[in-house]
């Protein structure tokens, strides 16, 4: 059912046409040639980090010898072992073992992008500038990455990110949208500054409904007057503490394809609301309504409807939160294990905007469930831990399956939650196959 496919299979079964999927790129069928240019061009470079000076000479239908790992797999650079999913442009989701630490590396942090990275390897960071402004903006400013580190406390926060479609693959009827198995979520440590602080330096107006973000990365239709994505969060989010506005992933400089340099981040929400590439923040006196706010974007249908329900838009509510879920990151699933010995499993939970209460894990397709050892979260909206040990009583064939619960006592489902047309917020109990030997 899914269009998900590594990169590498991709070049292997039709090398021009991955590269147009990738990159837009043509290849001359008499000179084999290829053509890159303009967005695709870009997004290559995004995906390289630095532009390509002799891009012009660049043959077609060849996987970019720094894509190119010595085993022959593919990667992007500083992505190994993630699994790109068939889109333009760059898209790719993590493997659940390959989330297993505490604090998410930069190398395995999933990647959504709308449109078209900016190019930014020539700029000088400090030097990058926001316009906070909007209806509700008493005293609109230009504010520069130097002054943001400057001018108000700096915070350093573990904070996960997840993609709103993270899941959808597992929907039916299927919903159309990069085809997401569990991967499209991460926890790094982030420093910046809080977004509230800038919000009231910048005169924050009691009329104010909802922050928004715009961006400098560009439409996929190459049109300069439309945005790829521009959305926000209403004021009472915006001004949490874990807000923010942040230039530093895991102590290094944000990396091109999270938003170098400077990003908003709301956490526990759908990753949408974290605007990369940040160059406006918007105070709005109204609910936002920027590229991908309206529609059927990042929306859910307000009540509950049959799989295959065509809902109407004005049915629709903006997603918030995102729900309680949880993943199995150690071991890998199809993991072999010998029956005499204990058999330890471990992962990750989060609830969105809310605390994990509790964590359950099954050896027996949920007909019973132990709770397993949960940590508390390094500080609020970061993942938290947990670890069981299980024993087997016979050898064969078993799944694991992990539950979470947060803190008002809502569940994962074991199968999949309420059906929603874009196939959003599936938070269904990961599960491993694990094969127990005599
Ligand atoms: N400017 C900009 N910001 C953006 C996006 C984008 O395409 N452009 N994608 C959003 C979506 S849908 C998600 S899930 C997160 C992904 O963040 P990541 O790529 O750093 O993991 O960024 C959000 N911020
Ligand atoms: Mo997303």
């Amino acid at each position: 059912m899914s269009s998900k496919r590594g990169i590498h299979e991709l070049y292997n079964a039709d090398a021009e046409r991955a590269d147009k999927l990738l990159w837009g790129r043509v290849t001359c069928p008499l000179t084999r040639r290829g053509f890159i240019r303009g967005s695709g061009l870009a997004a290559m470079s995004a995906a390289l980090g630095a532009s390509i000076p002799f891009a012009e000479f660049m043959p077609g239908g060849l996987i970019p010898a720094a894509f190119a790992q010595a085993d022959g797999s593919f990667y992007i650079p500083g992505k190994s072992g993630l699994t790109v999913l068939n889109d333009r442009p760059i898209n790719a989701e993590t493997p659940a073992h390959l989330l297993d630490d505490p604090i998410t590396p930069a190398s395995r942090l999933f990647v959504r992008n709308n449109g078209i990275p900016p190019v930014t390897d020539d700029i000088d960071p400090l030097d990058w500038s926001i316009d906070v402004e909007g209806e509700a903006c008493d005293r609109p400013q230009s504010i520069t990455l130097r002054t943001l580190k400057s001018r108000y406390r700096n915070y350093t926060l573990q904070l996960q990110i997840e993609c709103g479609g993270s899941g959808r693959s597992e929907f039916y009827p299927p919903a159309t949208g990069i085809q997401w198995t569990t991967g499209a979520i991460g926890c790094p440590e982030w420093t910046g500054v809080r977004l509230k602080d800038v919000l009231e330096d910048c005169g924050i107006t009691d009329n104010a409904v909802y922050v928004a973000y715009e961006a400098a990365d560009s439409h996929l239709s190459g049109d300069p007057t439309r945005q790829p994505i521009s959305r926000g969060v209403p004021v009472h989010k915006a001004m949490q503490n874990e807000s923010m506005i942040v230039w530093a992933m895991n102590g290094k400089p944000l990396p091109p394809l999270h938003g170098y340099p400077l990003r908003m981040l709301c956490p526990g929400w759908s990753g949408s609301v974290s605007g990369k590439w940040l160059t406006r923040v918007l105070l709005r006196d109204r609910i936002h309504d920027g590229a991908k706010m309206a529609g059927q974007s990042y929306r859910v249908p307000c009540k509950p409807v049959a799989p295959g329900t065509i809902v109407a838009d004005q049915d629709m509510c903006i997603i918030e939160s995102m729900p309680v879920k949880s993943l199995i990151t150690f071991p890998k699933s199809g993991v072999q294990h010998v029956l005499s010995k204990t058999f330890n499993v471990r992962g990750h939970a989060w609830a969105g905007d809310r605390r994990v209460q509790k964590l359950y894990v099954s050896v027996d397709f949920g007909a019973s469930w132990q709770s397993a050892k949960l940590k508390k979260p390094a500080n609020r909206l970061a993942w938290q831990h947990w670890s069981a040990k299980l024993n087997f009583l016979e050898a064969g064939y078993y799944e694991v399956w992990a539950r979470a619960v947060d803190q008002d006592g809502k569940s994962q489902p074991v199968v999949l939650p309420g059906w929603n047309p874009r196939g959003y917020l599936n938070n269904a109990c990961h599960r491993i196959a694990v094969m127990v030997n005599a």
